[in-house]
C-alpha cells in the first residue's frame, strides 16, 4: 500500500537560445501567438542554461516556486496556463516493482515544487525566460509521464514565454508563426542539429549585468501600438529572411548568415528607436562592439563573425571558426581590458573546448 510519504522528483537541464532573425510583436497577447516567425540558436548546455527540478509530493499543501533560492509567485497567468494545459494532459505513471501509481486523475489533486536555477544573470538580455519556461514544461511533462512530442511541447512552452518554444531543440531552430487562431500551430520546428554547423563558435560579451530596464513583453507591446517601421519589418522583410537564413544554415554559407544575422539584429534595435517612447536596449559599449566587427569584416572581405543583440547591452557573436573566435577574443581583450572599470564584466564563450 503506497502511504502519504513518498516524493517523485524530475530534473532537467535547457539551455538558452539566441535568434539570428528576431521574434518581436505579438497578434495574441495571451496565447503568445507572434507576428512574424523567427530563428534562432541553441547554445551548448553547458554554458548558459537552466537546471530545473520538479517534485511532486501528497504532503505539498499547494504549488510553490523557487528560481535561484528565492521563493518566487505561481499566480501570474503565464506560470498557470503551462500548468493547467501540462496537467489536462498528465498520464498514469506506475512503478510496478516498487509497487507505485499515480493515476491520471489523482494529478488534479496533487501539488507540484519547482525549483530553478539559471548559471547567468536573469532578465539582463540573455533570453533567461527561454530557458526557464522551456525547462519547466519539459521537466513537468516527465514527471506527469505526458506523451506529447517536443513540437507539442514548444506551444505549452510558448504560452510561457515567446523564446522558449525554440529551446526546446538544440541546434538551428524556427519558431513559425503559425496560421490558426488557436496557436495549435505556432510551435518550433528543428532546422539543423548541433552537428550540421559544428565550427561556429558564440561568444557572449557580458556588457552589463544588471536588469534590462524595459521588459521584452511590454517593448514589443508598445512597438505594435506605435511604431510604424514594425509592420513593414514582419510583412515585407522577415519572411524573405527566414527563407534566405534557412538556405544559408542549410549550406552553411556564413557570409550570408552573417549578413543576415547583423541586418536583422539592427532592424530589431531601429525598430525599438521606432517606438513612441523609444526604447534603448544597447548602450555605447554595444556600439563599440558593432563597429569593431563591423571594420574587422569589412577589412577581410568576407565575414569573420556576426553579431547579435536581444533586449539589453549584451553582445552574442557567432565566430566563424575556432581561429577567428581566438582572434575574436584577442581583439575585445585589446579594446576592452578587464582591469580597471572595464565596460565588459566577462566573456562567456560558447564551447567548452576553447
Ligand atoms: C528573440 N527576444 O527572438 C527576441 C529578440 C528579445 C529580442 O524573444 O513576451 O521574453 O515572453 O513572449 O520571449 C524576448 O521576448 O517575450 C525575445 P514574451 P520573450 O529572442
Amino acid at each position: 500500500e503506497q502511504g502519504e510519504n513518498w516524493i517523485l522528483m524530475v530534473t532537467a537541464q535547457t539551455p538558452t537560445n539566441i535568434a539570428v532573425i528576431k521574434y518581436w510583436g505579438k497578434r495574441d497577447e495571451s496565447l503568445i501567438l507572434p507576428i512574424n516567425s523567427s530563428i534562432s540558436v541553441t547554445l551548448d548546455p553547458s554554458h548558459l542554461c537552466t537546471t530545473t527540478t520538479v517534485s511532486v509530493s501528497p504532503s505539498f499543501k499547494q504549488d510553490c516556486m523557487w528560481l535561484n533560492g528565492k521563493e518566487i509567485s505561481l499566480s501570474g497567468g503565464r506560470f498557470q496556463r503551462c500548468l493547467r494545459e501540462i496537467r489536462s494532459r498528465a498520464c498514469d505513471v506506475e512503478d510496478e516493482k516498487k509497487g507505485f501509481k499515480i493515476a491520471k486523475k489523482d494529478w488534479e489533486k496533487l501539488h507540484v515544487h519547482i525549483a530553478s536555477y539559471n548559471n547567468f544573470p536573469t532578465a539582463a538580455g540573455l533570453a533567461s525566460s527561454a530557458a526557464g519556461f522551456a525547462c519547466l514544461v519539459f521537466s513537468l511533462a516527465k514527471l506527469m509521464n505526458l506523451k506529447e512530442d517536443h513540437g507539442q511541447l514548444s506551444a505549452i512552452a510558448r504560452q510561457g514565454s515567446g523564446s522558449a518554444c525554440r529551446s526546446l531543440f538544440g541546434g538551428f531552430v524556427k519558431w513559425d508563426m503559425g496560421k490558426e487562431s488557436d496557436g495549435s500551430d505556432s510551435i518550433a520546428i528543428p532546422l539543423v542539429d548541433e552537428k550540421h554547423w559544428d565550427e561556429l563558435v558564440i561568444v557572449i560579451a557580458v556588457v552589463s549585468a544588471h536588469q534590462k530596464e524595459t521588459s521584452s513583453t511590454s517593448g514589443m507591446r508598445d512597438t505594435v501600438e506605435t511604431s510604424p517601421l514594425i509592420q513593414h519589418r514582419a510583412k515585407e522583410v522577415v519572411p524573405k529572411r527566414i527563407v534566405q537564413m534557412e538556405e544559408a544554415i542549410s549550406n552553411r554559407d556564413f557570409s550570408t548568415f552573417a549578413h543576415l544575422s547583423c541586418s536583422d539584429s539592427n532592424q530589431f534595435h531601429a525598430v525599438c528607436l521606432d517606438t513612441s517612447p523609444p526604447i534603448f536596449y544597447m548602450n555605447d559599449t554595444s556600439h563599440r562592439i558593432i563597429s569593431l566587427v563591423e571594420k574587422w569584416n569589412r577589412s577581410e572581405g568576407t565575414p569573420q563573425v556576426a553579431y547579435t543583440f536581444d533586449a539589453g547591452p549584451n553582445a552574442a557573436m557567432i565566430a566563424r571558426n575556432r581561429k577567428v573566435a581566438t582572434l575574436l577574443l584577442q581583439k575585445l581583450l585589446y579594446c576592452f581590458p578587464p582591469q580597471a572599470d572595464a565596460d565588459l564584466d566577462s566573456y562567456v564563450i560558447g564551447d567548452k573546448s576553447l
